[in-house]
């Protein structure tokens, strides 16, 4: 649809043929894909490129590995079409930066909190990882869409890009997370689970073109 497309679709499903169908329906109304372990370990790496073909797709490879390892992953990813690649960050500034130099024209995200009940351990130091990852030269973040306190928080430390998960099936609200600071919302049960995903993605869009405040 529009470069202001601000879903990025998580596709944690393990069906290839659903995926790509879904992916060619979706594409010119969201932002991009995410593709993450379920994907990969059941349709295989080459899911990537067949995806990319539609559309943008980030690995999200939670890379958290030494840095020798990370690079290895990282330039895997690269080799297969990824767009953009989501590491750890709080395996240490050297881990991080050999994702960013192993990433080449790739995108890095780095996790500095996340979603789910019990991640208070990472959140709490939110702060930190935001600025190891801002000093190794990462693109973006990744920060909980339903956790406005953390989101807005990174927010406040960084004008980088922030990708945010969390929504409908985790609790969060699209455009209340548009407006804590997200850049983009990373959404999966709640389209791939409904039984229209392409109504329910122009739903969300109309939803957050009315509610965003700028
Ligand atoms: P869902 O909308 O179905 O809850 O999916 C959220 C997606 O975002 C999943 O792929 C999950 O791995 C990812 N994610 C998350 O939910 N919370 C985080 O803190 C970080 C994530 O990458």
């Amino acid at each position: 649809m529009s470069s202001s497309n601000k879903i990025i679709m998580a596709l944690d499903i393990e069906d290839k043929d659903r995926t790509i169908d879904l992916t060619r329906t979706l594409a010119k109304d969201i932002f991009a894909v995410k593709v993450n372990w379920p994907l990969i370990l059941s349709a295989g790496p080459g899911i990537i490129k067949d995806l990319s073909g539609f559309t943008k797709v980030i690995c999200d490879f939670k890379v958290a590995d030494i840095p020798y390892t990370n690079g290895l992953i990282t330039e895997l990813a690269e080799r297969l079409g990824a767009w953009g690649i989501i590491s750890h960050s709080f395996t240490g500034f050297e881990s991080i930066s050999e994702v960013v130099k192993k990433a080449c024209n790739m995108k890095v995200f780095s996790v500095v909190a996340m979603s789910h009940p019990g991640s208070d351990m990472i959140n709490r130091n939110a702060d930190r990882l935001v600025e190891i990852s801002e000093r190794a030269g990462v693109y973006g973040f990744v920060a909980p869409g339903n956790n406005p306190e953390t989101l807005r928080k990174v927010r406040a430390m960084s004008e980088k890009i922030i990708i945010s998960p969390g929504i409908g099936a985790q609790g969060g609200d699209a455009a209340a997370a548009i407006n804590d600071g997200a850049d983009y919302i990373i959404i999966g049960r709640s389209i791939y689970e409904s039984s229209d995903p392409l109504a329910t993605v122009e739903t969300i869009n109309k939803q957050l073109s009315d509610n965003i405040k700028y």
